[in-house]
């Protein structure tokens, strides 16, 4: 997979992506990340890439101009049509099925506005897609960039082992995580819950299963019809809720 980045400040990214699984990902040619500095594709001796509104108001706005040159540029380098992503306050909501979704293209250009914002023909005449990565202020897109870029990357196949596979993730069975502990057994005090070390492996599972579910319920109610809960598993969860031990 390919994925450009179109930015005002290249250098956010750097360190981001020399980490973890992201840098392990682009060393073994899964992905290959390109970072372009829009300021690169000005002509003028000033390499303008802002301009005050039509219509006043306070502020500057990104120039259409050096985003469009950048994006054909691209195009013409590696042929044929590509999804253009604008990251944007005004995008629809950044998700896990939207990464899946973004993780099936063999190549995208994503474009980062700042706080300034960017000239309506860039929405309107280039982006293929504008995404938002929740409901808050960031000052630019350029870390909203970062996190799509991790969630996409780590979907591709074969960055994964097997032992972390996405499949294992939280969300992808549509539920919070159970709690998880390592040793010391007892730490200040505070005991591991017994079942996990009985090794009766089925009243493990049960036990995981149980706690995502409640977990969820108190945390994320919002996310509990995706998880495929049983009547039985719906009892215990209730009468948990009502009369939590
Ligand atoms: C209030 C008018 N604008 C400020 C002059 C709004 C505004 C524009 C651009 C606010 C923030 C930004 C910069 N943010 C992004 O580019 C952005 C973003 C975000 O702020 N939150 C969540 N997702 C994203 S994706 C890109």
């Amino acid at each position: 997979m390919r994925i450009d980045i179109l930015c005002l400040f290249p250098e956010m990214f750097a360190s981001p992506l020399d980490q973890s699984i992201v840098k392990r990902a682009r060393e073994q040619g899964f992905v290959d990340i390109v970072i372009h500095n829009i300021r690169d594709y000005t002509y003028d001796k000033h390499h303008t890439a802002d301009d005050y509104p039509y219509g006043g108001g306070p502020g500057m706005v990104l120039k259409p101009e050096p985003i469009f040159e950048a994006v054909e540029a691209i195009k013409q380098e590696m042929g044929g049509s590509v999804p253009v992503i604008l990251l944007s306050p005004q995008g629809r909501l950044f998700s896990q099925s939207v990464a899946q979704e973004l993780a099936l293209q063999p190549h995208l250009v994503l474009i980062c506005g700042h706080y300034e914002g960017l000239d309506e023909r860039v929405c309107e005449h280039l982006a293929t897609d504008e995404i938002s990565i929740g409901d808050y202020v960031l000052s630019g897109g350029e870390l909203a960039a970062l996190v799509v870029v991790d969630a996409i990357v780590r979907l591709i196949p074969g960055v994964l082992g097997s032992q972390d596979s996405a499949s294992n993730d939280s969300h992808s069975d549509g539920l919070l995580e159970y709690p998880q502990y390592t040793r010391p057994q007892v730490y200040r005090g505070w005991s591991v819950p017994a079942v996990l070390v009985s090794g009766n492996h089925a009243e493990i599972a049960q036990w995981r299963r149980r706690q995502a579910i409640l977990r969820t319920a108190k945390r994320r109610p919002d996310l509990l019809d995706r998880g495929n809960i049983c009547d039985e598993e719906r009892k215990w969860m209730l009468e948990n809720l009502l009369n939590p031990k």
